[in-house]
C-alpha cells in the first residue's frame, strides 16, 4: 500500500481532502439547483415583461436587447396579484438557493483547480463555458442581492447588468446542464453508485466503485461530518433564509420575520396610509408648494387641447374603489390596500377616446424632476381595466404625500415600478 503524498499545490487532487466531495454530492445538489433556477429564471424573464419594455422608451431600461426581447408579451391584469406573486417568489427562492449554489461550487472546487488547463479543443471549449457559468451565476445573484438589499448601487446600470448578464449565465447554464444532468440522474437513480458515506472510498486504495469519480479525495481526510449531515446543513441554512425572507410579502407580525430583508421590520407608522413606503416625498424632492392647492392633472388626448383639473375637479367625477397591492420588483409587497380614485379609463374617455372601442396607452409624467420611476408608461389592456385608478385616496383617506398626494397611479397586477406617484400629466394616445 502506497501512502499518497501530501501537497501544498490546489491543482494537485491530493490537496483537496474533505471526504464529503463525490458525485453523489455534487448531482443532489445540481438537481436540486435546477429546480430552484429553473423557477428563478422563468419568474425573473416574467418581470421582465411585466414592465412593458417594448410599450415605450420610458420603460425600457435594456434599448440594445434585440432578440433577447422575443418573448415579450402583453402583461395581463389578472390576477391582480400575479405580480406580487411572481416577484416574491423571484427574490425568495433566488436568495434561498444561495446555501446550495456555494455548496455546489464547493463541491466541484478540485476540477475548478485542475491541470492541464485544456486536454483538447473540446475540454478548452467546455472550460470557457464554465467560466461564464460560475462567473456569471456569482455576478447574477451579486447583482440581485445588492439591489435588493442596498438599493441601486450601481446607479441607472442595475437593468442591464442583471438582464445581460443573466442571459450570458443561461446560455452557460443550459450548456451544463445538458452535459451534466444525464450523469447526475444516473448517479441518483444507482442506488449503488459508490458515495463517501460508505466504506468504499476510505484510504487503504482499494477504491472500489469510486473508480472513475474524480471528485473523491484520493487523500480523504476524518469525515467529521456525513454527507447526510452536509446536506441537512445546506438545506438548514436555505430554510432559514426563505424565513427570514419571505416575511416580506405580508403585513403585521409576519412582516417583522424578515429580519434580513430592508423592507421587513415594521409598517412604517400607523393608520391608514401605514403600508410600506419605497421612495419617500422628500427623498424624490417632491416640495410641498408642487402638491398643494396650485396642482392641477393635464390630460391629453386626441382632442388636441389639454385638459386641467385640480383635485376637487377629480373628486367630482364618478369615484371608484379596488383593492389592490403594491408589489416592488425587490421582492417586498403589501397586501391589498383599499383604494379609490378616478378609473384611468373614464379620463382617457375625457381626453377624447371610447375605451370600450379601443382603449389607448397612456404615458403617465410625475412631479418629480429626476432620478428613477418618474414617468411610466401603461399598455391599453392595463387603462382599459375597471380597477386600474388614478388613485386620490386609500383605506379610506386622502393618500398621505409618500404615498403619492395628490394623486397616484394603481394597476392591478403590476410591478411598483409602474403605480407613478405625485402624478402630474397623462398623455393618451397609441404608444408603440
Ligand atoms: C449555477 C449553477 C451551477 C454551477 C455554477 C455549476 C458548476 C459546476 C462546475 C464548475 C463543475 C465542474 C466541471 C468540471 O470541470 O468537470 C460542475 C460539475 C458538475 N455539475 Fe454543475 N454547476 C451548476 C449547476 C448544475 C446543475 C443544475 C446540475 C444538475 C443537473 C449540475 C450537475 C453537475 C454534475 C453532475 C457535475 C459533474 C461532476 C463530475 O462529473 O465529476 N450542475 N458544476
Ligand atoms: N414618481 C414616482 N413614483 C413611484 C416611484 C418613484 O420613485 N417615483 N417608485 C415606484 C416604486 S419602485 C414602487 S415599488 C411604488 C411604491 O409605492 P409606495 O411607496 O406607495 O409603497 O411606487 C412607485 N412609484
Ligand atoms: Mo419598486
Amino acid at each position: 500500500m502506497r501512502e499518497t503524498p501530501r501537497t501544498n499545490n490546489p491543482t494537485q487532487p491530493e490537496f483537496w481532502r474533505s471526504p464529503l466531495r463525490g458525485i453523489r454530492l455534487t448531482s443532489v445538489l445540481g438537481v436540486v439547483l435546477l429546480a430552484g433556477i429553473t423557477l428563478v429564471t422563468v419568474t425573473g424573464l416574467l418581470s421582465y415583461a411585466a414592465y412593458n419594455p417594448n410599450l415605450s422608451p420610458v420603460n425600457d431600461k435594456t434599448p440594445d436587447k434585440g432578440l433577447l426581447g422575443f418573448y415579450l408579451f402583453d402583461w395581463p391584469t389578472d390576477p391582480h396579484w400575479l405580480y406580487r406573486l411572481n416577484q416574491g417568489l423571484h427574490v425568495t427562492v433566488g436568495i434561498a438557493l444561495i446555501p446550495v449554489l456555494l455548496a455546489k461550487l464547493w463541491s466541484v472546487v478540485p476540477k475548478l483547480f485542475a491541470l492541464p488547463p485544456a486536454r483538447s479543443l473540446g475540454h478548452a471549449l467546455e472550460r470557457i463555458s464554465l467560466l461564464l457559468l460560475v462567473g456569471g451565476v456569482l455576478f447574477v445573484f451579486l447583482t440581485g442581492v445588492l439591489n435588493v438589499q442596498l438599493e441601486y448601487v450601481f446607479p441607472g446600470s442595475f437593468y442591464p447588468l442583471h438582464f445581460y448578464g443573466s442571459w450570458v449565465f443561461l446560455g452557460a447554464f443550459v450548456v451544463h446542464v445538458a452535459l451534466r444532468l444525464p450523469k447526475a440522474l444516473r448517479v441518483l437513480r444507482d442506488r449503488h453508485t459508490p458515495d463517501n458515506d460508505d466504506e468504499s472510498g476510505d484510504a487503504d486504495g482499494d477504491k472500489g466503485g469510486d473508480k472513475g469519480d474524480e471528485l473523491v479525495s484520493p487523500r480523504p481526510a476524518e469525515p467529521t461530518l456525513s454527507r447526510r449531515g452536509a446536506l441537512g446543513m445546506v438545506g438548514g441554512g436555505s430554510l432559514l433564509l426563505l424565513a427570514t425572507t419571505a416575511g416580506q410579502n405580508f403585513d403585521g407580525p409576519l412582516r417583522r420575520t424578515a429580519l434580513f430583508a430592508p423592507h421587513g421590520g415594521d409598517e412604517p407608522g400607523s393608520g391608514p396610509n401605514g403600508f410600506q413606503i419605497n421612495k419617500t416625498a422628500a427623498a424624490r424632492g417632491i416640495r410641498p408648494v408642487d402638491t398643494g392647492a396650485a396642482w392641477r392633472l393635464t390630460l391629453s388626448g386626441p382632442r388636441g387641447d389639454d385638459i386641467r383639473l385640480s383635485r376637487d375637479d377629480l373628486l367630482d367625477l364618478a369615484l371608484h374603489s379596488a383593492a389592490l397591492p403594491i408589489a416592488c420588483v425587490e421582492g417586498w409587497s403589501t397586501s391589498d390596500q383599499w383604494w379609490r380614485g378616478v378609473r384611468l379609463r373614464d379620463l382617457a374617455a375625457l381626453a377624447g377616446f371610447d375605451p370600450d372601442r379601443a382603449a389607448p396607452d397612456v404615458l403617465v409624467d410625475s412631479l418629480q424632476l429626476s432620478g428613477a420611476f418618474r414617468r411610466a408608461a401603461l399598455r391599453d389592456n392595463q387603462v382599459r381595466d375597471a380597477r386600474s385608478l388614478l388613485a386620490l385616496q386609500v383605506n379610506g383617506e386622502d393618500l398621505s404625500l409618500d404615498h403619492g398626494y395628490p394623486a397616484r397611479i394603481i394597476v392591478p397586477a403590476a410591478p411598483g415600478v409602474l403605480n407613478t406617484k405625485w402624478v402630474s400629466r397623462l398623455d393618451f394616445g397609441e404608444l408603440r
